[in-house]
């Protein structure tokens, strides 16, 4: 087991071998950690060592390696259980990723919603948190009403009070907004769902690298998320639902490890959590996701949120000395997430000349033209830190700010 006593960014950048490559020729400054953080030896060691000593199909071999392998699959889930603080291991179920886990339920709510009945979306959400519930209202007839934002980036409690009524069966929102890194008030807004009988399901995919949900305190009905944006690989995720939510929804996909028992004529399906997954999983990926888990545990989750916010407010404060800058989302509660435009400037511009000196940031609508309706904009520039990231490299990025803008206008 890892032991990082004291937060010490240098010892902990060793452990992620890409931060020692160069781009155009110039040492990689990675500011795309929203769309993916990178990945530390501890967990490309565990890849390294399921496809080179223990590789087998899980849950139906009798021989060493299928066992073994089935061990270390469990074993992930049980600590992604822990870590999420689930009552139940069955009510974490292994899915591809957040997407995935989105629609698996928006599917499983075909069965039980009907034409009077509402569903609430924020206006902050992830193309993935909107497109799976219009295609639900699309099949059910319910009706999908949003609730608002306001110009800090910040959702309006008292508009999503006035929308919640007997007829909403569902809210759903992230906890934390991938374009605007706004923190969003989900333990009140779940309470408040509550009262009048909805469901939620809260998108976990930009808090989960940054905090630790603790899914029963929050009394939430699902938490998704994606392993890759927290140290693990991609085509992994998770989808945590309440055992008795979780027991009304149908299976989404049908085939081998989901089943009971198959005759031609019924089938009866398994418990959970295999119901919800059909077909060979993503083994090695669910393993090395327990390994994230293990590793972004050891560094600490508040010396994370410590650190970050230390980053977040040196890169607000540099930026915001560059004229004609402007931030977009300056909601009170925010995490390491910064997006920007600088006026008379295309942000596609900015990003390919910060890519020439080396520095990654996501320029574009973040898969939430939503909000960049709302801000009549076209895109912004999005620079996200990681815990692995330096004040020196917020320096550097300030400056390519400065240079490209020198060249562009
Ligand atoms: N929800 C939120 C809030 C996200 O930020 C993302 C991915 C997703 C859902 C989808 O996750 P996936 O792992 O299933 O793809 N966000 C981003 C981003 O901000 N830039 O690239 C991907």
């Amino acid at each position: 087991m890892l032991n990082y006593n004291k937060f010490d960014v240098d010892k902990i950048r060793e452990d992620f071998p890409i931060l020692n490559r160069e781009v155009n020729g110039k040492p990689l400054i990675y500011f795309d950690n929203a769309a993916t953080s990178q990945t530390p030896k501890q967990v490309i060691d565990v890849i390294v060592d399921y496809y080179s000593n223990y590789n087998a199909n899980i849950h139906r071999g009798v021989h060493t390696l299928s066992q073994e392998a089935t061990d270390l699959y469990e074993q992930a889930r049980l600590k992604i259980q822990k870590h999420f603080n689930a009552k139940f291991n069955h009510e974490i179920i292994l899915t591809s990723g957040t997407t995935h886990s989105i629609n698996l339920i928006a599917n499983g709510f075909s069965t039980l919603l009907g034409e009077k009945d509402e569903v609430l979306v924020s206006a902050l959400e992830h193309h993935s948190n909107i497109v799976p519930w219009q295609m639900l209202c699309e099949r059910t007839g319910a009706t999908l009403k949003v609730i608002p934002m306001n110009e800090n980036g910040e959702l309006i409690m008292s508009a999503y009070e006035a929308l919640l009524s007997e007829h909403t069966k569902l809210v759903f929102v992230n906890h934390i907004s991938n374009a605007l890194g706004t923190i969003n008030p989900i333990a009140e807004m779940i309470k408040k769902a509550h009262q009048v009988g909805a469901a939620v399901l809260i998108d976990g995919a930009q808090s989960c690298p940054h905090v630790q949900p603790d899914v029963q305190a929050l009394d939430v009905d699902f938490y998704v998320a994606s392993a890759h944006k927290m140290c693990g690989p991609t085509g992994i995720g998770l989808l945590y639902g309440k055992e008795e939510w979780l027991n009304k929804l149908p299976p989404y996909q049908g085939g081998g490890e989901m089943i009971d028992e198959v005759t031609f004529e019924k089938t009866t399906y398994a418990g959970l959590p295999h119901k919800f997954e059909a077909g060979t999983p993503n083994i090695c990926g669910g393993i090395a996701f327990g390994t994230a888990v293990d590793y972004m545990t050891a560094i600490g989750f508040d010396a994370i949120a410590t650190y970050e916010h230390e980053l977040l407010e040196y890169a607000t404060d540099k930026l915001l000395q560059i004229e004609g800058l402007k931030i977009y989302g300056t909601a009170k509660e925010k995490t390491s997430v910064i997006s920007f435009n600088i006026e008379g400037i295309h942000p596609y511009d900015i990003g390919t000349i910060l890519d020439k000196m080396g520095i990654a940031v996501r320029t574009g609508h973040h898969c939430a033209q939503p909000i960049m309706d709302f801000y009549k904009i076209p895109g912004t520039i999005r620079a996200s830190f990681a815990f692995y990231n330096t004040k020196a490299e917020i320096d550097a990025l300030v400056e390519g700010v400065k240079k490209a803008k020198m060249m562009l206008l």
